[in-house]
């Protein structure tokens, strides 16, 4: 907490009680982060499949690990509230660009074996894998 040093001595009584409350926040929220998945296992495994599906749900590719045969079409649908991409991410071997909420994309998996590393070029934190074979 970053409370100025006036604030902080006449808060002095209260800062006990803060404490005790960012603490409770804190269990709490380690509690239900370590809850049971909401999404069924199936959602997150590999899938072997020619024509791909990849959903996009809560900033998460799903699955984050796409395994298809070389030139393969996947699908990307975005179930999301906000837009999103599949981008390569190296090289940009293959990109949906922009797919608005609601929407799918396809593109053309590499012809080349080998795994490509992708991500949404708005929320770089969203991650996964495609695996050409
Ligand atoms: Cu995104």
């Amino acid at each position: 907490m970053s409370l100025t040093r006036s604030r902080r001595i006449r808060n002095r009584t209260r800062g006990a009680a803060v404490g005790a409350a960012c603490a409770l926040l804190a269990i709490v929220g380690a509690t239900s982060t370590s809850a049971a998945p909401l999404s069924p296992p199936a959602s997150t495994s590999t899938v072997t499949i020619e024509g791909a599906e990849v959903r996009i749900q809560g900033f998460k590719f799903l699955p984050s690990e796409v395994k298809v045969r070389a030139g393969a079409t996947v699908t990307v649908m975005n179930e999301d509230s906000a837009p999103h991409t599949l981008t390569a991410t190296e090289d940009y071997a293959f990109d949906t660009s922009t797919i608005e909420s609601g929407a799918s994309a396809t593109f053309t998996a590499p012809s080349k074996p080998g795994s490509y590393p992708f991500f949404c070029s708005f929320h770089p934190q969203m991650k996964g894998t495609l695996i050409v074979s």
